[in-house]
């Protein structure tokens, strides 16, 4: 499986596809709005709210980058992708940038062509199970049958980790998200596994009855979730990778969408630079001064798209934990611009 994935994104790349678009920004100029690879709805990260409109933190992540390159965090178009259709999405320019969920590894780096702008909220895969079946750590699942999805790094990391903890499962790999869900819920499987961000919005927003189900306390692996470009295109690799430095920096410097304007005054050289008082980085990057200004009035900075979407106020209830900034014990570190 894995080798047939990593032979198609080969392909894809020998075809040319992903030499095709070598300048995305001039594309997504040039077409107005920036193409996003998004889940098929994963609240939180990714889901339509009632009225159809798409949000979450890595939606916030893909209007961030319609904000530097157009101006108007609105411009964008939502592509729905299921895992394992992400990566030729990509490869073949159907999307510009891919804001879902997505654990940079070394592999995904090097053999598939594509390549991940920073880290936008740091995950660790864990379990969910029904409290009916009567375990209180992942250690007793042994003979259990695991739903997860196709296509994930979710698959490779349950495999290691039950073979290193001598743990027996049965596998039921679904390529449809509702569906591995409707089978979880079915109680087709015993055990749901995949990131615990994951496991959270699956609770909440998925079931019928939340508070029939638990999440282990095991985490059994690191999963650095980020957005990802085409390799080969380092003026878009730069936009979405600082657009997001961006929302972290605002965080670090105390800029809100509230509260930016006000700051277009500040005497911190910090502050004008990122706001392009004092220009240069828009310039540095084909992108009008007002860039982070943008992103930060329209989208607000990373600890404000946090909160709202995934943590204490909204229904996920995900505290800040790693993904806080450095100076709270967190792993949002902010470069320097
Ligand atoms: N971070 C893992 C897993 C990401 C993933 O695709 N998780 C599933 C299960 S929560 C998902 O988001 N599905 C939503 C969908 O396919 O629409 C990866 O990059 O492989």
């Amino acid at each position: 499986m894995r080798g047939f994935k990593y032979a198609a994104g080969a392909l894809a790349m020998l075809a040319g596809l992903s030499w095709a678009h070598a300048d995305t920004l001039s594309t997504v100029k040039g077409q107005g709005v920036v193409r996003c690879g998004v889940t098929t709805g994963f609240a939180g990260f990714s889901a339509p709210d009632d009225k159809g409109v798409w949000k979450g933190l890595d939606v916030d992540m893909c209007r961030a980058v319609a904000a530097a390159t157009l101006g108007d965090a609105s411009k964008i178009k939502i592509v729905p992708l299921s895992a394992q259709q992400r990566f030729t999405a990509l490869q073949s320019g159907e999307i510009d940038v891919l804001t879902r969920n997505t654990t940079v590894t070394q592999t995904r780096d090097t053999a598939l062509g594509v390549i991940h702008a920073g880290v936008n909220f740091y995950d660790g895969q864990g379990f969910l199970v029904p409290k009916s079946l009567g375990v209180t750590s992942a250690k007793q699942i042994n003979g259990a049958t695991v739903c997860m999805q196709t296509g994930t790094s979710n698959e490779n990391t349950m495999a290691d980790w039950a073979r290193a903890n001598e743990v027996k499962y049965q596998p039921v790999v679904i390529e449809q998200f509702n569906e591995v869900v409707n089978a979880f819920a079915a109680g087709r499987c015993d055990v749901f596994t995949t990131d615990a961000s994951g496991l959270a919005s699956i609770r909440i927003s998925k079931l019928t009855n939340p508070d029939d189900y638990v999440i282990l306390p095991e985490i059994i692996s690191k999963e650095p979730l980020g957005p990802f470009v085409r390799q080969g295109d380092d003026t878009w690799l730069n936009v979405v990778k600082w657009s997001l430095q961006a929302m972290i920096g605002a965080e670090e410097l105390g800029l809100t969408a509230a509260n930016v304007d006000e700051h277009l005054l500040s005497a911190s050289p910090n502050i004008r630079r990122m706001l392009g008082v004092t220009p240069g980085t828009g310039k540095n990057m084909g992108l009008d001064e007002k860039w982070a200004y943008n992103i930060i009035k329209q989208v607000g900075n990373y600890g404000e798209s946090f909160e709202r979407n995934v943590g204490m106020g909204s229904s996920l209830q995900i505290q800040r934990g790693l993904n806080a900034q450095w100076t709270q014990g967190g792993l949002m570190y902010a470069l320097p611009m």
